[in-house]
């Protein structure tokens, strides 16, 4: 695929606050999270085909044209927001499964967790009218309590080209560790543009927001984000993704969007039937008829063990101790 912004560009001449650095397809992890880490984003060129892109629109764009437009700013009023990609796309469980981009999200989330998972599957379809989008960080989802960590690892698909005119995705390089409260100057924003099938991938702690279309059609990116394995998914899973769906996916699949355990004692369930009919505390892989009632467990003997390491080598102080007895009755 050609465009004007793949070829010599992909090297990484650029002026660092005003421009993404764009690497090939056939980039590795290493390098990925290097740059992510330092400069929050970059773009991964013509990774998909133009006949993967028609494919992939083939499967999503029924569901895309019958979805309203967004109800407040926030997701905008003109902009088009179409989950559950895992239950209703072949092509978008491909994707969400790209070994460099999986092995990336891995990578970059692993001093935190050993286990990634899905974290939102959606398509934005930017319609033409809708004014930039307000800057912000995607792990605000779970506010401003984290400190200290990276918990997610986003990608943008281009499903058309994204233009300066058609909202290209608004980045602030280098923002990664700017505090929660910094306003952001027009002149520190560049913006991700590039040629459908190209992936933007960027840190969940860069500034960034959806850009104006400024066109007179719409701009389609697809949005499949990564977390650490033990902290709530922004899109439901579990709903989005029901285990009568989730039984037909294949192991690895139904792991990464969360039908396992998070680590040793987060997620058993228990299937709420009648005396004795089934298993007590079991893992999620149980709904999806892949474990034996086997007795009462929280997770396996290896989480247990892994656990019990990280407690050991974990000598830190309990952040906000001092806050908790203050303003806490204690016993
Ligand atoms: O569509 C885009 O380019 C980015 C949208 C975005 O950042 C979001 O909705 O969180
Ligand atoms: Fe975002």
């Amino acid at each position: 695929m050609e465009s004007e912004w793949s070829s010599e560009k992909t090297q990484r001449e650029k002026n660092p606050m005003s421009e993404l650095t764009r690497l090939d397809a056939e980039s590795d992890a290493d390098e990925i999270v290097g740059i992510i880490q330092s400069e929050g984003a970059l773009i991964l060129e013509n990774v998909l085909s133009c006949e993967q892109v028609d494919q992939t629109l083939d499967e999503i764009m029924p569901y895309v044209d019958a979805t309203k437009p967004g109800a407040d700013d926030f997701g905008g009023r003109h902009t088009r927001r179409t989950g559950a990609l895992i239950a209703r796309s072949a092509i978008c469980r491909e994707l969400v499964m790209n070994a460099t981009v999986r092995a990336s999200a891995k990578q970059f989330l692993a001093p935190w967790s050993d286990r990634i998972q899905l974290h939102l599957s959606q398509v934005i379809c930017i319609g033409p009218g809708q004014p930039a989008q307000q800057i912000h960080r995607d792990r605000w989802a779970w506010g401003t309590h984290l400190k200290g960590i990276e918990p997610q690892f986003n990608t943008i698909w281009a499903l058309t080209d994204f233009t300066e005119e058609n909202g290209a995705t608004r980045v602030v390089p280098g923002s990664v560790d700017w505090p929660d409260n910094r306003k952001i100057q027009s002149e520190e924003i560049c913006q991700a543009k590039m040629s459908k099938g190209s992936v933007l991938l960027y840190s969940g702690s860069v500034f960034h927001g959806g850009g104006e279309n400024r066109s007179d059609h719409a701009r389609l990116g697809l949005n499949l984000t990564y977390a650490l394995g033990w902290l709530r998914q922004e899109e439901n899973q579990y709903l989005s993704c029901p285990p009568e769906i989730a039984k037909t996916l294949e192991p690895e699949l139904q792991e990464l969007i969360g039908y396992t355990m998070g680590g040793y004692a987060l997620g058993y369930y228990t299937p709420p039937l009648a005396p004795g009919e089934g298993p007590e505390l079991t893992g999620p892989e149980y709904a999806l008829g892949r474990k034996r009632d086997d007795g009462s467990q929280f997770g396996s003997e290896e989480l247990l063990s892994n656990l019990q390491s990280e407690i050991a080598s974990s000598s830190e102080r309990r952040a906000g101790d001092g806050h908790f007895r203050t303003t806490r009755r204690m016993p």
